[in-house]
Formats: C-alpha cells, sequence, structure tokens
C-alpha cells in the first residue's frame, strides 16, 4: 500500500523542481545521450572537488559498480544533516532542491563553481535509485530516494543513523534512469580522462578509480602533484618541444590564477581555459587577459634584445602564441558565463586579474630563463614571417584576381564565364600545353600548362607555398582563394571552372604530378575534393592503325592485349604515345579533350 504523504508548500516546490528536470533532462546535463549520462558522475564529483577546495577533503573515490551505478565517496566534512529552517534536514534539501548550493554560501565555500548543489539534485532526479551516507558529527547518516523523491522515514525529523563513527565523508550511489537515457552503461575511457584532467587541475587531491563491471577489475589512481605543469607536459609528450614548461601563479581581487605554457615545434596554438576546474570550450575573459598581457611582454622582450628593431612592427598574438601550449586555470568566487551552454567566461575582472600576473610574472621567469625566451621568440620570428609572405601573396592574390581573365602567366583562358560549363586542363608540360590549346574548345576550356612537378605542399611551409609560380596561378584561376592555418580565406562560390582536370602522361611521372596536384587542392582547398571538381584525364598509351578498318585508341595496356585477342590474324600498326606532347591537336582533342 502507497504510504501516506504530507505535502507542504516546501515539498511541493522540490517535486515541481524535480519533474523540470525529468521533462527537460538536456537542459540541465547537456544531453541524455551517453556523454549527458557520464555528466552524473562529473556533477557529484564537482561537489567532491568543491569542497576539497574549501581546504577539507584530499581523497575522492569512484566506483562504476558491477550493477551499473555508481559511488562517489570523498573524505571531506560531509553534507550538512541539521535541521534547515525549511524543516527538513538540509541534506535533503541539497538532494531535492535546485540551486541549493546558494544555502551554505560561506567564505569556506567561496570558489565553489556557482552550481555547488545544483547537480546533486539534478543527478537525483534523473536516477532511479540514489543513496547518500553521511559521516558526521559522529554518526553514519543516511538517505534514499526514487527518482529523486526521499522515500525514508525521518526519525523526529531526522535522518536515520546506521551507526556510529569518527570519520567524516559524503558517499553516493546513484542508477541511472533508463527512462531517461539513451544508454546507462558509462563510459570507463570518458570518465578516466575527466577524472585526470581533475587530478591536474587539483594538485593536492587524490582520485581512485574503479571498474568492477568487468570479470577483471580495473583500478587507478590519479594523483598530479605538478599540476597544470605536469599537464602540458603530458599534451606535449609526443611532440618535439621547444622550450620546459613555464609556470606563471598569482592572487588579486580574490581571483587565484595559475598558468602553464609550453612551446612545441608546430604551427597551432592550444590554449585551454579552466575557472573553478572548469573547462571553458569557448575561453573567455581569462584566455583574453592572458593573450593580451603576454603579448605585450614578448614584445617588450622583443625589442628589449633586439629581436625587433626599432622600425619593425610588433609581433602579433598570433605570432606569438605559434606552438604554443598552454593551460590558463583560474579560481573565482563568483563565476559568470555567457550564453547557454556556459562554456565562456564573462567576468571582465578575470581579464584584468589574469594580465595584471602575467605582466608582473612573466618578466620574473623570463629575467632567469634567456634561453628559453630566446626560443619562444625565434618561434615568433618564424611564424612572422610566414605570416607575412601570406599577407603578401594573398594580396597580390587579390588584385591579380580582377584580371585574371587576361593572359595570366601561361593560362589560356576561355570566353565563357558560366563557371558550370567551364573546364580547365592542368597540363603537363609546354608542348602538350600548346597543342591542348590549339585543340580545345576556347569557349568553355582553359589550359593551364605546368612545367615538370610542382612542389610537395606537405613539405613545404605555407611561405614557400604561395611563393610558388604554378601554385600562384591556379589559386588565382580557380578564382576562389585557399585556406590555411591563419584564416580559411576559401570561397568555393567563386570558382571559375566546374571541372578541373590533371591531365598528365600516362607514366609514373604523370602519376607523380597528378598526386602533388592532388596534395595540392586536398591541403589547400579540399572543398574542390569534397564537392567533386577534380577530375584526372586518362590520355590514350597506344593508337592502332589496321590495314583496313577504324584506328582506334587503346587507353592501357590490357586494352591492348584484347585487341590482340580480337585481332588475332589482323595486320595493324602500332602507335605508342610516350607522353601527351607526342600527341598533335586533333588527336588529343578526340581523345582527351572532347567532353
Ligand atoms: C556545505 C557545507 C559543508 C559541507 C558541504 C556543503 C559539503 C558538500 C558536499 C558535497 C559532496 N561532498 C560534500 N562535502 C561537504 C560544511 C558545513 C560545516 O561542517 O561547517
Amino acid at each position: 500500500m502507497a504510504k501516506k504523504e504530507v505535502y507542504d508548500a516546501s515539498s511541493i516546490q522540490v517535486l515541481e523542481g524535480l519533474e523540470a528536470v525529468r521533462m527537460r533532462p538536456g537542459m540541465y546535463i547537456g544531453s541524455t545521450s551517453r556523454k549527458g549520462l557520464n555528466h552524473l558522475i562529473y556533477e557529484i564529483v564537482d561537489n567532491a572537488v568543491d569542497e576539497h577546495l574549501a581546504g577539507y577533503c584530499m581523497n575522492i573515490r569512484v566506483t562504476l559498480e558491477k550493477n551499473g551505478s555508481c559511488t562517489v565517496s570523498d573524505d571531506g566534512r560531509g553534507v550538512p544533516v541539521g535541521i534547515h529552517e525549511k524543516g527538513m534536514p538540509a541534506e535533503r534539501l541539497v538532494y531535492t532542491t535546485l540551486h541549493a548550493g546558494g544555502k551554505f554560501d560561506n567564505d569556506a565555500y567561496k570558489t565553489s563553481g556557482g552550481l555547488h548543489g545544483v547537480g546533486s539534485s539534478v543527478v537525483n532526479a534523473l536516477s532511479t535509485e540514489m543513496d547518500v551516507i553521511i559521516k558526521r558529527d559522529g554518526a553514519i547518516h543516511h538517505d534514499h530516494f526514487r527518482r529523486g523523491v526521499p522515500d525514508l522515514e525521518l526519525v523526529d525529523g531526522r535522518l536515520p543513523v546506521l551507526g556510529k563513527t569518527k570519520e567524516t565523508g559524503t558517499t553516493v550511489n546513484f542508477i541511472p534512469d533508463p527512462e531517461i537515457f539513451d544508454v546507462t552503461r558509462f563510459s570507463a575511457t570518458e570518465v578516466k580522462s575527466r577524472l585526470h584532467e581533475t587530478a591536474y587541475l587539483n594538485p593536492e587531491l587524490t582520485i581512485y578509480f574503479r571498474d568492477l563491471r568487468k570479470d577483471e577489475a580495473e583500478e587507478l589512481v590519479f594523483r598530479e602533484k605538478d599540476g597544470i605543469i605536469g599537464f602540458v607536459r603530458d599534451i606535449n609528450k609526443n611532440e618535439e618541444t621547444v622550450t620546459e614548461p613555464i609556470f606563471i601563479s598569482g592572487e588579486d581581487e580574490g581571483i587565484d590564477v595559475q598558468i602553464a605554457i609550453q612551446y612545441v615545434n608546430e604551427f597551432h596554438e592550444n590554449v585551454m581555459g579552466y575557472c573553478n576546474n572548469i573547462y571553458n570550450a569557448d575561453g573567455g575573459t581569462h584566455l583574453t587577459g592572458f593573450k593580451t598581457a603576454f603579448t605585450q611582454v614578448m614584445n617588450s622582450y622583443a625589442r628589449e634584445i633586439g629581436v625587433l628593431k626599432e622600425k619593425d612592427q610588433n609581433f602579433t598574438g598570433p605570432d606569438i602564441r605559434n606552438g604554443m601550449t598552454a593551460v590558463i586555470s583560474i579560481k573565482h568566487p563568483d563565476p559568470r558565463f555567457e550564453g547557454q551552454t556556459k562554456t565562456k567566461l564573462d567576468n571582465p575582472d578575470a581579464a584584468r586579474v589574469v594580465a595584471k600576473i602575467v605582466a608582473d610574472e612573466a618578466p620574473h621567469f623570463f629575467d632567469r630563463n634567456l634561453e628559453t625566451l630566446k626560443n619562444i621568440l625565434s618561434c615568433a620570428e618564424k611564424s612572422a614571417k610566414i605570416r607575412k609572405s601570406a599577407e603578401k601573396v594573398k594580396s597580390n592574390l587579390l588584385t591579380k584576381q580582377k584580371f585574371a581573365f587576361d593572359t595570366n602567366g601561361q593560362l589560356a583562358n576561355c570566353i565563357l564565364r558560366d563557371a558550370s560549363k567551364c573546364e580547365i586542363f592542368i597540363v603537363e608540360g609546354d608542348s602538350a600545353g600548346g597543342s591542348a590549346k590549339t585543340a580545345r574548345d576556347r569557349n568553355y576550356q582553359a589550359i593551364l600548362p605546368i612545367r615538370g612537378k610542382i612542389l610537395n605542399v606537405e613539405k613545404a611551409s605555407i611561405d614557400k607555398v604561395l611563393a610558388n609560380a604554378e601554385i600562384k596561378t591556379m589559386i588565382t584561376s580557380f578564382g576562389c582563394g585557399f585556406s590555411e592555418g591563419f584564416g580559411n580565406d576559401f570561397d568555393i562560390t567563386k570558382l571559375r571552372y566546374d571541372k578541373i582536370i590533371i591531365m598528365a602522361d600516362a607514366d609514373v611521372d604523370g602519376a607523380h604530378i597528378g598526386t602533388l596536384l592532388l596534395t595540392l587542392f586536398y591541403r589547400y582547398m579540399p572543398e574542390l575534393i569534397y564537392e567533386g571538381h577534380v577530375y584526372v584525364a586518362m590520355p590514350p598509351l597506344y593508337k592502332v592503325i589496321p590495314a583496313k578498318g577504324e584506328e582506334e585508341y587503346l587507353y592501357d595496356d590490357k586494352a591492348l592485349e584484347q585487341y590482340r585477342k580480337r585481332h588475332k590474324d589482323k595486320k595493324f600498326t602500332l602507335q605508342r604515345y610516350k607522353g601527351l606532347g607526342e600527341m598533335d591537336p586533333e588527336q588529343l582533342w578526340e581523345t582527351t579533350l572532347n567532353p
């Protein structure tokens, strides 16, 4: 028989809150996919981490249990169990109401994620069952919920006590609700990686992970004494590093800042921001402050040691961050986030404080580590050089583009401008190019002869690629620019030819040229390939001229073999084309150009 329940105003409020979470789980945990499912664990773990940040909990244990539930246990002070002003144990308020976190606002809690307590009730609402065991005030207190609703009878308004203890801490076990989630099996790989990240961000914390679901249990301990220094080191462990990790830290206006930076020999930057241990996928004010100040510091060093002369322009921010891996982790008493997804930090004071700490502390490091400073500045120099030549080529290309329908280098353009009807043949060799120019239908066929092998773009830096005459001509003639690391300027809608046709000899060198061209397109104009604009022309290898009957072109050795079989006793002359250059314009039209 159903228990009789007495609903007062506050318990109705609770039920309404939980109902809202179950109606729109995505609003609270992002999604109901595996990602959302794993998020349940992070919500509970984050609360324990908050307790660690408050200075109490040193160990967190996360167990994926055999029955599909998850247990998160910490050795903090224990969630308060005293009777709260609303007439129920404080613990129940934490696990059943949204925004209960604010009820425990105090100084020790100043760096909690701001969401503290909210997460617990969301997890509770989305679990078929949840057990909470709290050790504090000498006793082991117990509570139990089904789909967020408490179902243990209180004893004189208090939680039932299971026994005595001298320890303190909180243990939560929950079973995700299959009515809510698409899948209910946690992903050990994802959970481990998140716990490892949490360990890097909290060097004093030890996190024990156990997966008891398999026959052979997996047990791991995450303890990262080097904190975010170890984090960047591990991110770069398979890269060629240019510097050791650099560590900068400080505190101001109640905001704690830690920064680790390491350079690798790669043309990209990887700067990650965390606020109160939460990753900010879209960055925000802490990253802005860091970038501005670091750029300033490095530019003034560059002038001081003469890497930049008086007449030189400053390095840009991206120049200076070329090759940089950085983790910026701040602790903020009152974090605000921009937009719905809460992935971009919005507090203006975070920009100010991070910038100040970088401006004050970075020189302390670089004054003592000139070698590192020089290495970073030489990365910036390389990057600036490449950026400048890319800019030059880009602006040349832009001005040239207006005239690209005139004779542009060796391009023999077509007359029609309706791109959907136009084709461009990229032809190996001047002589084949000459034949093709004569043979083509000049209304809609353009011919671009290239001399021999173009640059292998896979092995060249962007400035070399853009300095290459053949490549420049191709970019200008296609009309849609190119995309590369400094920003995507490629615009496929501007493409002047529906078909880009590679026409090379049918030999290994021809195949190599084809590969080099495809590599260029794939790296710098990939949409050409994805959207099906790139073709490879197949000129014939042989022509057979029979004593009697029709001439025939044969495109490969197999075709020749078949021809021989079909014409066993017949006499014929066999002409072998060593290259496109051997074909006269008429033959080229007949075999290859004629659409
Ligand atoms: C508010 C106040 C106090 C502890 C906690 C919250 C607390 C919450 C969680 C969530 C998971 N583990 C936790 N451990 C502690 C302390 C109140 C006091 O003892 O003064």
